[in-house]
């Protein structure tokens, strides 16, 4: 056994297709065989990551090759796994190639941009009623978006907290240029009725905005699990609020797939 010895293994019942794979995935795996198997990463824990395969989930450790170059895979790849249960260990070996890649946007001390996510189909830009809902926060999170090639919503969460939800959207939709600006609440429901066409199996939808918008609260709400299945991830700072501090992807009760991030830094020149 080695040191990225498996850790645990689980079982679910989704398949690699309900995962988000598609035929470009099939494609590029058909160069391995024997013990290797496709999977998608659910979660990086600080040196283990936990993976998503078909029917099943493992912890897995990367090989010394992707960690000597630096390739370390983010929540959302696709990986090949070196998986061997009766030696009780699952390495990643190899990065399958990334539709697209979900970036903060600024250059890490290497130089390389800090991946949020990989394969990423729609972003979900969450902001709130209340103090977050600023037009120029929209935009750098808009331009971030872009970036990533995948397609970006706008969601103004907390709407019941308002007098008029409608209202929530004026300053938002002049900078959002055509992407549709959802007001909605988690907590009552209010315009979840209009997430459902995004909200479709295999989809997968990354969530950014500031801490404390609700990003949490709403995958707790289209979760396929009891809510306390999320808590395990999530601590409790001691002041009544949960906050998230490892980036994870779940499945909806629709079949979608939900990265849930940790809030992101509000931008000095937001205001
Ligand atoms: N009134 C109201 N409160 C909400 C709504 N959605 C979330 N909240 C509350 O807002 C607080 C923060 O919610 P979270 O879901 O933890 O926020 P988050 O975006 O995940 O925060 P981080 O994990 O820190 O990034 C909690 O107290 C929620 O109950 C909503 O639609 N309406
Ligand atoms: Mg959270």
């Amino acid at each position: 056994m080695n040191k990225y010895d498996s850790l645990h293994e689980e079982t679910h019942s989704y398949t690699l297709k309900q995962l988000g794979w598609t035929e470009e995935y099939t494609r590029a795996f058909q160069k391995y065989s024997g013990p290797y198997v496709p999977g998608r990463v659910a979660c990086r824990q600080k040196t283990v990551w936990d993976v998503f395969i078909d029917g099943g989930s493992v912890t897995a450790g990367i090989s010394g090759a992707l960690r000597k170059l630096g390739r370390f895979p983010a929540v959302g790849d696709f990986i090949v796994l070196l998986h061997q249960p009766e030696a009780g260990s699952s390495t990643i070996v190899d990065i399958l190639p990334q539709k697209s890649v979900f970036t903060r946007g600024t250059s890490g001390k290497d130089g390389t941009d800090q991946v949020i996510a990989a394969n990423i189909d729609i972003v979900f830009i969450v902001t709130a009623a209340g103090h977050d809902l600023n037009a120029r926060r929209i935009e750098r999170y808009l331009s971030i978006a872009h970036a990533s090639g995948a397609k970006p919503v706008i969601l103004i969460n907390k709407s019941d907290l308002a007098d008029d939800p409608a209202v929530l959207t004026d300053e938002i939709i002049p900078v959002a240029s055509g992407i549709p600006v959802i007001p909605m609440s988690a907590i009552s429901g209010y315009g979840l009725v209009r997430l459902e066409p995004f909200l479709t199996s295999g989809t997968t939808i990354v969530l950014i905005g500031s801490s404390g918008v609700g990003k949490s609260t709403l995958i707790n709400r289209l979760l396929d699990r009891p809510i306390q299945e999320t808590t395990v991830i999530r601590d409790y700072d001691g002041k009544g609020r949960h906050t998230t501090t490892v980036r994870q992807l779940f499945v909806m009760k629709s079949g979608a797939l939900m990265i849930d991030n940790p809030g992101l830094q509000r931008g000095t020149h937001d205001r």
